[in-house]
């Protein structure tokens, strides 16, 4: 039998919404995969991200934030996605917010509960925390909530502390040949992480209770030696959510527009050409079919 010396192994990033679980994974695999954004219930699907260096890879599952709200088809959706993502994995990350402990994140751990993998608890945003003191007591206190396998403080925007996150992961990886080929850093498809960064620029712009009902769909993606040619369609809920997208004399979707434009054409190392079409489609959140068109659900 030939002896694998090469590790591999599957590692699900949960958290409650907002606490950054979307930055880590973008700062370890170092590309925008994942859309961040500082509103919660920013990501919508599981989202694969890969790791691979000296010897190992390590397979990330950022997945949407775990939260009570589960009003709409979409909400629930998202709870069970980010729940499937906890099968056979072979650790978990549990991101929280330094130094809080929610209600939400009581819910996560419930999910996590009974899992016989290890489980680290990572507390993101530490750049934050000015008094250290209240740190090291948010620790002794967190340790008293389920018996992590490491607990300890990150920023995934500074990058401080990920680097021993991958050292403490590595021995807990099966041998095993690797699942991915060794350049390869996501599941996603170049379409699907282009209308998360048109959603990601929409849902920055927009206010209230508005980023939570709009979707991006791409229509069109042609790429040509020196250029992509991208048609994104943006659907809303309601009529006079149109208005809104669009903005006074189309400014806000024209900022939108250039945004994502920007962003694209460093991605894709190309000029892009991006237009954008806003849509109205009542009620979509609770449509299987739309929700399996935009890739929420799978059918
Ligand atoms: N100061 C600071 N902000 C952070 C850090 N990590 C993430 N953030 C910010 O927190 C906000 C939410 O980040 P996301 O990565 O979108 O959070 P998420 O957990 O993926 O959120 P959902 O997808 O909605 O569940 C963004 O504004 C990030 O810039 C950190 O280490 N320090
Ligand atoms: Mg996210």
């Amino acid at each position: 039998m030939d002896v694998v010396d090469t590790r591999c192994g599957y590692v699900a990033i949960v958290g409650r919404p907002n606490v950054g679980k979307s930055t880590l994974l973008n700062h370890l695999v170092g590309y925008r995969i994942s859309a961040i954004v500082n509103k919660p219930q920013t990501t919508r699907t599981n989202v694969r991200g890969i790791v691979t260096q000296d010897n190992y890879q390590v397979i990330f599952t950022d997945t949407p934030g775990i939260h009570h709200d589960s009003k709409t088809l979409m909400n629930k959706t998202l709870n069970i996605a980010a729940v499937a993502a906890l099968d056979s994995v072979d650790a978990v990350v549990m991101l929280v917010e330094g130094l809080k402990w929610t209600a939400e994140d009581d819910l996560v751990l419930k999910r996590v509960e009974h899992m016989s993998c290890p489980v680290f608890l990572l507390i993101n945003k530490v750049d934050r925390i000015v008094e250290k003191d209240r740190l090291f007591s948010y620790i002794e206190a967190v340790k008293e909530k389920r018996n992590f396998a490491e607990i300890f403080p990150i920023s995934a925007t500074k990058g401080i502390n990920t680097k021993e996150l991958l050292v403490k992961l590595k021995p807990i990886l099966p041998f095993s040949e690797y699942a991915y080929d060794e350049d390869s850093i996501t599941d996603q498809t170049l379409r699907s992480i282009c209308s998360e960064v048109v959603r990601e620029q929409l849902m920055d712009q927009l206010h209230q209770e508005l980023p939570y009902s709009t979707a991006v769909h791409i229509e069109k993606f042609e790429e040509m030696p020196h250029r992509v040619d991208i048609d994104a369609t943006i659907w809303v809920g309601k009529a006079r959510q149109k208005g809104m997208v669009i903005g006074k004399k189309g400014q806000t979707l024209k900022r939108v527009g250039t945004t994502a434009r920007i962003i694209l054409e460093e991605l894709l190392e190309k000029k892009v050409v991006l237009k954008t079409f806003v849509k109205v489609e009542e009620n979509w959140q609770n449509n299987p079919k739309h929700l399996g068109d935009l890739g929420i659900i799978t059918r």
